[in-house]
């Protein structure tokens, strides 16, 4: 993933070379690539080539990198720390933290639309398709926006749930499905991944609450402690610690049931299921 994402990002010494830079400072060298290993998991799934699946790997990365730079920024999270290295506005600067989101998010769909991907061009169409919904107001900047309209409120679970399935887990969900349609899909499987893909992602943000509460900046390379810091509404906040762990292991569980059907060839995801939940940062 690494060398492939390396490719795809345009030089540091061609111009303009400062935003070139700055595009690759934020997506090289840091984060646990979550995405890609679903989209890679998922394309096991239904047979799917690598060559195709790297490429709709590196898109769904290249948006989240995208939505952490933007995410990071003053106007939204201001934190100035990411990946265990400075944020890209302290790095760089505002405008090109700005420039480095637009740019990363306008190659993620450039290299969808140019690689190769699927059998055909509508099923490669439905594709660009489905990226640009989840990473859109009515997925994951819609999320994002409730989020930010909700700081000091108080949601209740299934507002919070509602917030975050389209902040995280629509991406979450866009990585499982965009890896499968890299091969062949019958819709059975297809209602199975998405089903897989809907825990995970909320499991995913459950354990995100609980490391923040729990975890330290140095393990985690982000700073923690902010949600509480900024009296944000959160799974730890409305179970506590405790309830909130044993949900992310109901989640799991509901993952684990929605690949019985796929049987060996779904191992990967049944893994990958584990590692949202058992992970430490
Ligand atoms: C700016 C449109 C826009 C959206 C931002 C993803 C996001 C939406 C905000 C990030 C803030 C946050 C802490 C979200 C909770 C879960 C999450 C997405 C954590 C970061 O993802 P990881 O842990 O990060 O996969 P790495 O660095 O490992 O890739």
């Amino acid at each position: 993933m690494e060398s492939v994402l390396a490719e795809h990002l345009p030089p540091a010494h061609i111009a303009p070379q400062r935003l070139h830079e700055a595009m690759r400072y934020a997506v090289l060298g840091g984060g646990k690539r979550v995405r890609p290993l679903l989209a890679f998991a998922a394309g096991e799934v239904t047979g799917a080539h690598i060559e195709q699946v790297q490429h709709a790997a590196a898109a769904v990365e290249l948006i989240h990198a995208y939505s952490l730079v933007h995410d990071d920024m003053p106007a939204m999270d201001n934190d100035a720390l990411r990946r265990g290295k400075p944020t890209v506005h302290v790095e760089f600067d505002e405008a090109t933290a700005l420039l480095v989101g637009d740019a990363l998010q306008s190659l993620a769909f450039d290299i969808l639309a140019a690689q190769p991907l699927a059998n055909d061009a509508a099923s490669q169409l439905k594709m660009v398709r489905l990226l640009a919904q989840a990473a859109g107001s009515r997925g994951m900047a819609g999320g994002q926006a409730i989020d930010l309209a909700s700081v000091g409120k108080p949601l209740d679970l299934t507002e919070l749930e509602y917030m975050h399935i389209h902040k995280t887990g629509a991406l979450i969900r866009a990585s499982v499905l965009l890896g499968a349609q890299c091969g062949k899909l019958a819709d059975s499987t297809a209602a199975a991944l998405d089903h897989y893909a809907k825990c995970i992602g909320l499991a995913f943000q459950v354990v995100d609450d609980v490391l923040d509460a729990e975890a330290s900046t140095a393990t985690l390379g982000k700073t923690a402690g902010k949600d509480a810091a900024h009296n944000k509404p959160t799974y730890v906040s409305l179970l506590g610690v405790a309830r909130a762990r044993e949900l992310a292991q109901e989640l799991r569980a509901d993952a684990h049931t929605a690949l019985i059907g796929l049987g060996a060839p779904a191992e990967r995801l049944r893994q990958l299921a584990n590692f949202v939940v058992e992970r430490a940062f």
